[in-house]
């Protein structure tokens, strides 16, 4: 049924999401923007600059574009530093297990996300090698809901679109999958999103879907 299978990073493979949320959220407490965990879904998937871009829409404060930048390093150092903490024992049992029976497959495996962190989150959790292929946010000039970064993923592991599932927690990467014309499978805030082909309890369940 699919040949290979493109995974998004922060929310699927791990839960980088919840640094995320907590290093927005210290930059959004020292500026006075409100800011919690249900605005925080609607980063999920889309860029650094994108998601300040959604904290600042509750600012009342303009800010020029040199404070944009340094408010993103802030974020992004406070990241970083959680990410430091990471190790490969955050990288969950189920995950891996089922990362090993699909790799048993022969299926291609590649890695989709917006993170420009990306290679140190895959370091950081003991699978910086593991995987056929790595498009993120260091190599697409357009973010997700685009479909640039899944459509390099299949590039480079030289399969079309339709051949392969795009795995997404986020609506904005679902659409992405679809506008480049991937089926994708659903989990977390994205589950139930009517526009996935398969909808995902947990990550095993991807073994009934590509068997
Ligand atoms: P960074 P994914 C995305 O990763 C995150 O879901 C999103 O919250 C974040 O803003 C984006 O990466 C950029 O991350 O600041 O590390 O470059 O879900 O596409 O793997
Ligand atoms: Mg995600």
């Amino acid at each position: 049924m699919f040949q290979g299978i493109i995974f998004d990073l922060d929310g699927v493979i791990c839960s980088t999401d919840e640094y995320h949320y907590l290093a927005w959220k210290a930059l959004a407490d020292r500026l006075g923007i409100p800011f919690d965990r249900q605005r925080n879904n609607l980063l999920r998937g889309v860029s650094r600059m994108e998601s300040l871009s959604i904290i600042l829409e509750k600012s009342t404060v303009t800010y020029t574009d040199e404070e944009k930048a340094a408010f993103a390093e802030e974020k992004n150092s406070l990241y970083r530093e959680l990410l430091g903490r990471m190790s490969p024992s955050d990288l969950s049992e189920e995950v891996k297990t089922t990362l090993d029976a699909i790799r048993k497959t022969g299926l291609k495996m590649a890695i989709g996300s917006s993170s420009r962190n990306t290679p140190y989150i895959l370091s950081r959790i003991g699978l910086d090698r593991y995987f056929d292929a790595v498009a993120d946010g260091n190599c697409i000039t357009h973010s997700k809901p685009h479909p640039e970064v899944f459509l390099k993923a299949a590039e480079m592991i030289r399969l079309a679109p339709s051949v392969c599932l795009v795995v997404e927690d986020a609506h904005a990467g679902v659409e992405a999958a679809i506008a480049g014309g991937f089926r994708c499978a659903a989990m977390g805030d994205a589950r139930d999103d009517p526009r996935a082909a398969f909808h995902m309890n947990r990550f095993s369940d991807l073994l009934t879907f590509i068997s």
